[in-house]
């Protein structure tokens, strides 16, 4: 440890505690290693501030110091977005956790940005309402990590993304000055939307500290079907189907029989369908009273596309399972962590995407497996390569990814950016584009101490 590292520690200890500036490595090791094991960087210190001020008291220290800081959520992060790959300072937003409100009137939770996804949801159906983001991390993802992100998940498809939540957001700039934009107003045009401009800059402009979100009225009462198709032109076909069917569309996910496999044999479920078919779309959906007819008209009106189905009553954990356990499955099977590759393409594309990706991993790296999976009413597919040698890692990922590119498609759709795609980034935005994320970078943090190594470092064309 440096002399400045050493006295940096002490002045962050005195602002928020012994307790809360972890250095010890078995204390430090859940911090600097993301989900996947992909991604193991090393830092002189932890750091859990209990408030904003203590946040903007250590970010001022950082700042003196000539410290770098990622901030960091529940570190479920898929791009490696939130570990500190330089040893920078780990700021952790754990403490942040209060909920300061639910206003069931005009529909909105305030939370520190610490809260989980799953305790907001549960404080919003205390009373009758919903937190409008749902995924499968629930459990551990944070609301500051969600926006920072500007996550999607599975409700995407109806809510929006988690940027159309934000109403109000608290924030610390990396000098330490506290930004605060505090509506409860869904119609407020006065200048530029900055909390929408903090959603989705993975902690590169300010640590987000506290958010307004928005809530939703749930449905009263959803169904979900389990549909095996042929095709992903069928899949989107029957998407439509609903769509137009005077049923509202929850959740629409595409799933390959392969993903489905794994998941069987890794969750040991029974093979959904009696017959086998190349693709499953699980739906849900919300409507009036004569919702399940509905269901049963589209299906039937779908009939030239689909093979077999399974209904269920919402929530339908069951059937749900076999979507939400692909990320886990594919974790514990893969013998090398995975190379998740998060994309959309336009829904026309999606077809001939998924297509050319076969055959080219077949062709290009053969002992690769790719399970594909997604919010397909988004256009977003989950790309996982397993089995990836460690040398193949950014050949494969290019290859994709300029894949993507070809089909008009964007090369991050709701995991961010990250350290995984920061080289490519030049395939999703032009030069002048990150020429402007850069001048808005220095004009926030002109030192450049928040997560340095991401947004939009050194593309390569
Ligand atoms: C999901 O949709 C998450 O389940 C994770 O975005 C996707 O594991 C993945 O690639
Ligand atoms: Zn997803």
């Amino acid at each position: 440890m440096t002399v400045e590292t050493r006295s940096l520690t002490d002045e962050l200890t005195e602002i928020v505690g012994a307790a809360h500036v972890l250095t010890e490595q078995e204390l430090i090791s859940g911090f600097v290693t993301d989900w996947t094991r992909r991604w193991t960087g090393h830092t002189a210190a932890v750091v859990r501030p209990a408030n904003t001020d203590e946040v903007s008291a250590v970010l001022a220290a950082c700042h003196r110091a000539g410290a770098a800081v990622v901030p960091q959520g529940g570190n479920t992060g898929l791009v490696g977005g939130s570990v500190p790959m330089h040893g920078e300072i780990v700021l952790s937003t754990v403490r942040l956790n209060r909920i300061d409100r639910v206003d069931p009137v005009g529909r909105t939770i305030d939370a520190g940005a610490g809260v989980t996804v799953a305790e907001a949801q549960r404080a919003a159906r205390h009373h009758g309402l919903d937190f409008g983001i749902d995924l499968a991390s629930r459990d551990s993802a944070t609301m500051g990590g969600i926006v920072s992100t500007n996550a999607g998940g599975i409700r995407m498809i109806k809510n929006g993304n988690t940027r159309a939540q934000l109403l109000g957001v608290e924030a610390v700039l990396a000098d330490g000055t506290v930004f605060t934009r505090w509506k409860e107003l869904t119609k407020d045009n006065v200048g530029y939307d900055l909390p929408g401009l903090l959603a989705g800059a993975e902690g590169t402009l300010a640590v987000i500290t506290r958010v307004r979100m928005k809530l939703v009225v749930p449905p009263r009462a959803t169904k979900v079907a389990l549909v095996g198709v042929e095709s992903v032109g069928g899949a989107l076909e029957f998407v439509d189907t609903l769509q137009r069917s005077g049923l509202s569309l929850e959740a629409a996910e595409l799933m390959t029989r392969s993903g489905i496999d794994l998941v069987q044999h890794h969750k040991s479920l029974r093979a959904p369908f009696a017959e086998d078919t190349p693709f499953a779309l699980l739906v849900e959906v919300s409507g009036q009273a004569d919702a399940q007819q509905l269901l049963l008209d589209a299906l039937t009106a779908g009939e030239s596309v689909i093979v077999d189905a399974a209904i269920e009553d919402g929530p339908a954990h069951r059937l749900w399972n076999y979507r939400e356990s692909h990320t886990e499955a594919v974790g514990a099977v893969s013998t090398t962590p995975p190379v998740k590759l998060d994309i959309s393409t336009p829904l026309r594309e999606i077809e001939s995407f998924l297509a050319e990706l076969t055959v080219r991993m077949r062709d290009a790296f053969p002992g690769v497996r790719a399970i594909c999976f997604g919010h397909i009413g988004d256009g977003n597919i989950h790309v996982n390569l397993l089995d990836v040698a460690d040398d193949q890692r950014e050949a494969v990922t290019d290859m994709v990814l300029r894949l993507v590119a070809r089909h008009d498609g964007s090369i991050s759709a709701e995991h961010g950016v990250g350290r995984a795609k920061a080289p490519w980034i030049g395939l999703g935005r032009t030069p002048v584009d990150l020429q402007l994320m850069r001048s808005i970078r220095s004009a926030l943090d002109p030192a450049g101490i928040l997560n340095p190594a991401i947004l939009p470092s050194n593309p390569q064309p």
